[in-house]
């Protein structure tokens, strides 16, 4: 019966693995609201790749995202007072500045730090939960083909 539960171990791993793995897929949004003149948080994190942004304008003034390296706003256009919008940009892992791109926001506080962890890079606040969904996938196949040696060398 010692299979059994190894082979239940197993599938507890892989299960936890698909959980990981949807944990970091929901990661890769990032929801801030904009003032006069702050972002609100101003320090992001996020998940590499495809990366949403959920913004909505709590100002009165128009505002919008420019990010260090790319050549164009988040936004098509400035979002206006009350104005929500959504937009996905492709971000590579590393940490990068943002900023109002409205003349002089930045300057007024407007401004700041994004980082875009790897599959591959530690967290501050723990392991990436890619490479955790990853080990947790893996050790749950390893556990489940132990099981199924096990039962196959007693059966
Ligand atoms: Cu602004």
């Amino acid at each position: 019966m010692l299979s059994t539960a190894l082979r239940l171990i197993g599938i507890a791993g892989v299960l936890l693995g698909v959980l990981g793995a949807s944990v970091a897929y929901a990661q890769s949004a990032v929801t801030m609201t904009a003032v006069e003149f702050a972002f609100q948080p101003s320090t992001v994190r996020t998940g590499s790749g495809a990366v949403t942004f959920n913004v909505r304008n709590d100002g009165q003034f128009p505002h919008n995202i420019r990010i260090d390296g790319m050549d164009s706003d988040v936004f098509a256009a400035n979002l206006s007072s009350g104005q929500s919008a959504t937009a996905t940009v492709t971000l590579a892992p590393g940490t990068y500045a943002f900023w109002c791109p409205v003349p002089t926001h930045r300057e007024r506080g407007m401004e700041g730090t994004l980082t875009v962890a790897g599959a591959q890079a530690a967290r501050a606040g723990g392991l990436d939960p890619m490479v955790l969904s990853g080990i947790l996938g893996l050790a749950g196949l390893v556990v489940l083909g132990a099981g199924l040696r096990r039962g196959r060398a007693t059966g």
